[in-house]
């Protein structure tokens, strides 16, 4: 029998799961790549021998199909699927926004969480790692409805891990910072490439996805009695959500 172990990776198609697939892969596992667009997930999977598996964790059928796909053991869920939509103050805040974060941040994340639990439990030695962020740690200006999704993101990792101790199953967050990826903020501001590029003007060395993904592989790859139970990533030049060096 195979001893490689199995990885679900959600929001694959691109950035921090894209890069975490090829990581994990990497690191020797089968990687199940989860994510809306297909035809990304499968040019992924080809390049990496991993699967492609078009899932919304937004739907409660697509997530059904995946778990069907994974099968009865799987060592490995990376919950990353998430992402903001648009920067407001409350007073002017969008609430489809809101619940579009919600459910994508936090109910999507219980319901692969919910779906692949008894595949974890039957691998004998599952990893959950929920890709949470410093938006789930501090309050900033127009960023409620994100970080209040991400503040659910943390708290969901922490209340599961209570939930199962005792069980062969460790629970993490790895809650990056700054990241330039090509979509994180042209899709919060709604394909705005001059303000997508103003998030990161000046900043010298913000992360990048293969820096997060190289933080969720060595999670993935502690003894499987060391929990890391969180980590925080930010580049050098950012001190606080607000706290950014910029070089003008
Ligand atoms: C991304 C971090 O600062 O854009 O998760 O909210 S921030």
């Amino acid at each position: 029998m195979s001893t490689r172990r199995t990885a679900v990776v959600t929001g694959a198609s691109s950035g921090i799961g894209a890069a975490t697939a090829r990581a994990l892969a990497a690191e020797g596992h089968r990687v199940i790549c989860a994510a809306r667009r297909g035809d990304r997930i499968q040019a992924l999977a080809d390049e990496i021998d991993g699967v492609a598996v078009t899932c919304d964790v937004t739907d409660p059928e697509s997530v059904a199909a995946l778990a069907d796909v994974v099968g009865d053991v799987v060592h490995v869920l990376v919950n990353n699927a998430g992402g903001a939509f648009g920067a407001a103050p409350i007073e002017s805040a969008n609430a489809e926004q809101w619940q579009a974060m919600y459910d994508v941040n936090v109910v999507g994340l219980m319901r692969v969480t919910q779906a692949l639990l008894p595949a974890l439990r039957a691998g004998g030695d599952g990893l959950v790692v929920n890709v949470g962020s410093t938006a789930g740690r501090w309050a900033y200006e127009t960023g409620a409805g994100y970080t209040a999704a991400k503040h659910g993101t943390k708290v969901v990792t922490e209340t599961l891990r209570l939930e199962l101790v005792g069980e062969p199953i460790r629970v993490s967050e790895v809650a990056p910072g700054m990241v330039h990826t090509e979509e994180f903020s042209l899709v919060r501001f709604g394909g705005d490439q001059a303000k997508a590029d103003a998030v990161y003007a000046g900043v010298p060395d913000p992360l990048v996805a293969e820096d997060v993904a190289d933080a969720i592989a060595w999670v993935a790859t502690r003894p499987s009695h060391v929990n890391i139970d969180e980590l925080v990533i930010k580049p050098r030049a950012q001190a606080a959500s607000h706290k950014v060096h910029r070089i003008t």
